[in-house]
């Protein structure tokens, strides 16, 4: 469809549903035109006054959206505390993700860590150990930048098949900040590193405050680069369930690595080996050995709407298709949209250029008459690398692998608007 008749079409939908009364659409309206009392009529909100500016000093939702909240699938986990919830990505736009429903991963629950209470421990082989309260980490140089964090089993239950019905529950345990905090190479710098001579085989191992540790060995060289010492999210402090007052941010790398309530850093010759990265975090392949160092998330991409949670619900004609897309390993370049299950693509558009290791949204504005679409979308990042479809994704890891499912994700849309998640592989 050339550019000219879609925007023909596109006012033409705007002047019929402006004469139905608003909501109704062209297509489905059997509404009599006849006056609109929103439009004809006094409201009370227009009739009174609304509330003053000390009610509220901080502010929550309005009561309209109660239903955009992270959810928990229970039979996931045996508990709430050792367990997950779901970013609801499905009526979330935009990149950023307010932290108020920002997924939650916790192996022994969210803590409560005052900033007077905080300690941050750097030993190991450094010239000189240290400790910084939180009021030291304030005082070295900044940084900001915005980076999606990415729980390792995101989509981890759709390995076998086509299981939860909801892009919040498929996709949903990522987020998307804009951090504020010191690189980790300076305060390992401020320790001094001489001791540790040569980085190329050094590691640090990283520990939370919290009963489970949830500790984990990284590459000096990943240190060194752009891992953050956070202490701010989207402007404000942490939330207490993001690792208030701070919180590692390993900019590309699993979800597990970004330690909350960061205790420890301790510069060894070697990684630990721990818990999270042996008999979790890896990735069991078909003949029974495992993927371990799977750090990097590599790109993926999901259309949130329309989605199971966020069907069509207006009828025929424009209808926006949007989604989002990341890598681990840089910027998104590009996000192909296929309405037929991965026969035919287009390309659709980014609302911003791609930026390194975050979130990009894209849309594709078009056109449905209740015709039904098996929707997919696939990434592509800088590196050239293709978001796989399951079939590929399977051929390499089997059907044993709980972790780093990246594959391409498909909504069955039906004539009447709903979605459902189905398998195309
Ligand atoms: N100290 C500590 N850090 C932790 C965890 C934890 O349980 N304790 N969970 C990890 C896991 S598995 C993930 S996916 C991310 C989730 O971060 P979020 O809760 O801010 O979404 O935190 C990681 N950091
Ligand atoms: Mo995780």
């Amino acid at each position: 469809m050339s550019k000219e008749t879609k925007g023909t079409s596109r006012r033409q939908f705007l002047t019929s549903a402006a004469a139905l009364g608003a909501g109704a659409v062209a297509a489905t309206g059997a509404r009599a035109a006849g006056p609109d009392p929103l439009i004809t009529e006094v409201q009370d909100w227009a009739s009174g006054f609304g509330h003053g500016v000390d009610e509220v000093p901080y502010g929550l939702p309005i009561k309209f959206e109660d239903d955009v909240i992270r959810r928990n699938v229970e039979w996931l986990t045996a508990d709430t505390i050792s367990s997950i919830n779901f970013t609801p990505i499905h009526a979330l736009d935009g990149t950023i993700t307010p932290q108020g429903c920002a997924f939650e991963r916790h192996h022994s629950g969210a803590i409560e860590l005052s900033k007077p209470d905080y300690r941050l421990m750097i030993n190991g082989l450094v010239d000189q150990p240290l400790i910084f309260t939180y009021d030291d980490l304030e005082r070295f140089p900044r940084e900001q930048h915005v980076y999606f964090c990415e729980c390792a089993a995101n989509t981890g239950m759709e390995w076998a098949g086509a299981q939860l019905n909801g892009a919040q529950f498929t996709h949903g345990m990522i987020h998307n900040m804009e951090y504020t905090g010191v690189p980790l190479r300076t305060l390992l710098a401020e320790a001094g590193l001489d001791a540790a001579g040569d980085f190329r085989d050094k590691w640090v191992y990283v520990e939370g405050a919290d009963a489970s540790s949830n500790g984990r060995s990284i590459p000096m060289e990943k240190a060194m680069d752009d891992v953050l010492v956070a202490f701010k999210a989207n402007g404000e402090a942490l939330r207490k369930e993001h690792g208030y007052p701070v919180r590692l941010v390993v900019p590309g790398w699993e979800g597990n690595m970004w330690v909350k309530w960061l205790r420890r850093v301790e510069v060894m010759d070697g990684p630990v080996e721990s818990r999270e990265e042996t008999s979790k975090y890896t990735d069991t392949l078909a003949d029974g050995t495992s993927r371990k160092w799977t750090w990097v998330m590599d790109a993926k991409s999901v259309i949130t709407s329309p989605s199971p949670q966020a069907p069509i619900t207006h009828g025929h004609g424009p209808l926006v298709i949007t989604g989002m897309a990341w890598s681990g390993h840089g910027k998104i370049t590009r996000v192909d949209v296929s309405k037929d299950g991965g026969m035919t693509w287009e390309t659709a558009r980014l609302a911003a250029e791609g930026q390194d290791k975050a979130l990009t949204r894209f849309y594709l504005d078009t056109t449905w008459n209740g015709e039904e679409m098996l929707l997919q979308s696939r990434a592509i990042d800088e590196t050239g690398y293709v978001q796989p479809t399951k079939a590929q994704l399977r051929d390499v890891r089997g059907l044993n692998s709980i972790y780093h499912n990246n594959c391409i994700q498909t909504w069955h849309v039906k004539a009447n608007g709903e979605a459902e998640n189905v398998e195309v592989s």
